[in-house]
C-alpha cells in the first residue's frame, strides 16, 4: 500500500509552538478542525471540485498518483480573517498571509502578460500590507511544455514574472522557494505565503541559482530560490523548492527516471547538508524532512518511483504523488519538501 507510512494526524495540530503547520490528511480528519483556523485544504484532483468562496478549499488540477487521495492542509495557530483584492483572495491573522491568485489567461494577449499580472498584482498586494516579505511561492498552468510562435509556455511564464519583479529593488536577493508545474486545468493559478518578517534564501552548491541560468532555458531567467528558511520565535521552516535532476544548469539523465531521482535526492540533500552545516539547523538527513510532495510527468513511473523512494525515505516523512508537467520537456519528475525544527 503506496501511503500506508503516511501519519497525518502526526503533523495536522499544530504543536503551539509554530504559528502553522503543514500536512497531508483525507476529508474526515479535515472536518475535525476549526474551521477559523483552517488557512487552506488543498486538493488534487483530475476533476473539478467545488471551491469555497474564502480560500478555506481548493483544487489544483493534478491527478493523484497514490490512493486515497490527500489534501494538503495548512492550520493556523491563531484565528483567521479572510479577505479578497482584486484578484488575490487571501486569508491572514497576525503571523502568516495565505493569498491566491486564479486567472483565466483568455482575459491576456499572452501568457507572458497573464503571469506578469499575477506576480505585479501579488508584489503590489503584500507591499500595501503588513506582510512584505515572501517566503513561497506554487505556480500551476496548463501546457507547460507547448510553444507558442517558438516561445516554450514556462519561458513566458518566466518572462513575465521576470519583468513584474523588476519594480522591486535588488529582487534577486528577495526571491523565495517556488514550485512550478504544469497542470491539467485551465487556470492559471499562483498562490503564496506571506510573512512580516523575512525568510532566508539558501541556494544549491550543486546547482547554479537559477535567477542566473544561461539565456537558452529562457531568456529571462527563472525567479526563485532554491530553498526558504523562516525563522520563528520557537520553530524554524524550511521550504524546499522544486527540484529536479539538474546539475549546474543541465538536465542529467533525460532517458532514466530512476537516475533522475536519485540525482534529486542529491540535490535535495545538498540543500539539507546546507542548512545543518552553515545554517546551524537541527537536521540529520534527507529521512529528517516532514513532507513531500513528487510531481512525475508519465503516471506509468509511479510504482517505481514509489518503491524507490519509500525504501530510501523511511517512516517519518509523508509523501504525496501527482501526475504533473516538469517545466523542461526532459525532466521526468520534480520533488519539493517541508521540514520543521524545533529550537
Ligand atoms: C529547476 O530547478 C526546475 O520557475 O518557479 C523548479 C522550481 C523549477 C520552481 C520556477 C522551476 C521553478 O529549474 C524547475
Amino acid at each position: 500500500m503506496s501511503v500506508a507510512h503516511i501519519n497525518p494526524s502526526n503533523h495536522l495540530f499544530s504543536s503551539g509552538h509554530a504559528p502553522f503547520s503543514i500536512s497531508f490528511a483525507q476529508t474526515e480528519q479535515i472536518q475535525a478542525l476549526d474551521k477559523e483556523k483552517i488557512i487552506t485544504t488543498i486538493q488534487f484532483s483530475a476533476t473539478e471540485q467545488a471551491e469555497s468562496e474564502d480560500l478555506e478549499a481548493f483544487n489544483i488540477m493534478l491527478p493523484s498518483l497514490s490512493t486515497p487521495a490527500y489534501s494538503e492542509v495548512w492550520v493556523a495557530r491563531d484565528k483567521l480573517v479572510s479577505g479578497q483584492q482584486g484578484d488575490i483572495k487571501f486569508r491572514k491573522n497576525n503571523e502568516i498571509l495565505f493569498g491566491k491568485i486564479c486567472l483565466d489567461e483568455s482575459r491576456f494577449d499572452s501568457l507572458e502578460d497573464c503571469s506578469n499580472h499575477a506576480y505585479s498584482s501579488m508584489l503590489n498586494f503584500i507591499n500595501q500590507k503588513e506582510f512584505p516579505h515572501l517566503i513561497r511561492i506554487w505556480n500551476f498552468f496548463p501546457e507547460i511544455n507547448a510553444s507558442v510562435n517558438s516561445v516554450e509556455r514556462y519561458q513566458s511564464f518566466c518572462i513575465g514574472r521576470y519583468s513584474a519583479y523588476q519594480n522591486v529593488t535588488e529582487f534577486e536577493r528577495t526571491l523565495p522557494a517556488a514550485t512550478a508545474i504544469g497542470s491539467h486545468g485551465k487556470g492559471f493559478i499562483v498562490y503564496f505565503v506571506a510573512t512580516t518578517k523575512a525568510g532566508v534564501q539558501v541556494e544549491n552548491p550543486r546547482q547554479i541559482s537559477a535567477y542566473h541560468y544561461p539565456e537558452k532555458y529562457s531568456p529571462k531567467s527563472p525567479s526563485f530560490a532554491r530553498a526558504t528558511l523562516k525563522h520563528w520565535p520557537s520553530v524554524t521552516h524550511f521550504f524546499i523548492s522544486g527540484t529536479a535532476s539538474i546539475v549546474g544548469h543541465e538536465t542529467l539523465h533525460e532517458e532514466n527516471v530512476l537516475i533522475q531521482l536519485e540525482e534529486t535526492l542529491k540535490n535535495i540533500e545538498a540543500l539539507v547538508t546546507t542548512v545543518r552545516d552553515t545554517h546551524q539547523q537541527p537536521i540529520h538527513d534527507i529521512t529528517n524532512l516532514s513532507l513531500m510532495k513528487v510531481y512525475i510527468r508519465y503516471p506509468e513511473h509511479y510504482k517505481m518511483i514509489q518503491e524507490s523512494l519509500s525504501q530510501r525515505m523511511g517512516k517519518n516523512i509523508s509523501i504525496v504523488y501527482l501526475q504533473g508537467d516538469i517545466c523542461r520537456s526532459n525532466l521526468l519528475l520534480e520533488i519539493e519538501a517541508f521540514a520543521e525544527f524545533q529550537h
